[in-house]
């Protein structure tokens, strides 16, 4: 997301599992997450979605990361459906979500409301970084503000009827994840709304980011756009 000048790796022909785009991404690290936690080897290219944008058009016309290059060289976009094709790798046992069943719906429940806070959080930093303040829309800025509260507030309500370690329990779950590195990238983005992150949530997002697997992913968010 950011023109940091970060190693580049080459994309050269890779035979293993290659990771396109930067951790500062709460989409990109959520991938990483759950590889890392799967004990899936991969290469990383942390590829900038602004200065590198031309050459991961080659493997994303929509120039947007996540995107992950399997060993045949088939390409895949879209965390969900990433992480979708990472779970069916690994033992039922081992899966961060379950495979069917009333816990699976709760996970993609869970999920779907924190990439939907990711997802407002990455709109209303482009909102903020491409325009020039005078040409900023409030109403879209307010609406984006409005969107990330009332999720949060979900989230925090949620999380305050499970007294258990994770959400679902005593194990980390494709859900922890990616509302841990949502409130990450959300507080990062836009410090003003810290105090809408109530103690659950902080609570739930301090557990994950001490896990050594969350403390191996980790970029902090720098903006510039090259
Ligand atoms: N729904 C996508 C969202 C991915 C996304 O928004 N990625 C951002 C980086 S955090 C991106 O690529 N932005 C560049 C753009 O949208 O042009 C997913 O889950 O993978």
């Amino acid at each position: 997301m950011t023109a940091t000048p970060l190693p580049t790796a080459s994309d050269a022909p890779h035979t293993g599992l290659t990771l396109i785009g930067q951790y500062d991404s709460p989409f990109v690290r959520r991938v990483a997450v759950a590889l890392v936690q799967y004990g899936l080897p991969y290469r990383h290219l942390p590829w900038s979605v602004w200065a590198d944008a031309e050459r991961l058009a080659r493997y994303n016309p929509l120039r947007r990361v996540p995107v992950l290059v399997l060993e045949d060289g088939s390409v895949l976009v879209e965390s969900f459906a990433i992480l979708d094709t990472l779970d069916e790798r690994v033992p039922e046992a081992r899966a961060l979500l379950p495979r069917s069943g009333p816990l699976r719906r709760e996970g993609l429940r869970v999920t779907a409301f924190a990439a939907g806070l990711a997802d407002k959080a990455v709109s209303l930093l482009y909102e903020h970084v491409l325009r020039k303040p005078e040409a900023r829309n409030a109403v879209w800025a307010e609406r984006c503000g409005q969107q990330l509260r009332d999720t949060l507030a979900l989230l925090e309500h949620d999380r305050q009827q499970r007294p258990t370690p994770f959400w679902f329990g005593a194990d980390l779950a494709h859900a922890d994840i990616a509302v841990a590195c949502a409130l990450r990238f959300t507080r990062e983005a836009h410090p003003t709304l810290q105090p809408s992150i109530g103690p659950a949530l902080q609570a739930h997002a301090d557990r994950c980011e001490a896990l050594e697997v969350f403390r191996a992913v980790v970029q902090p968010l720098t903006i510039t756009l090259g």
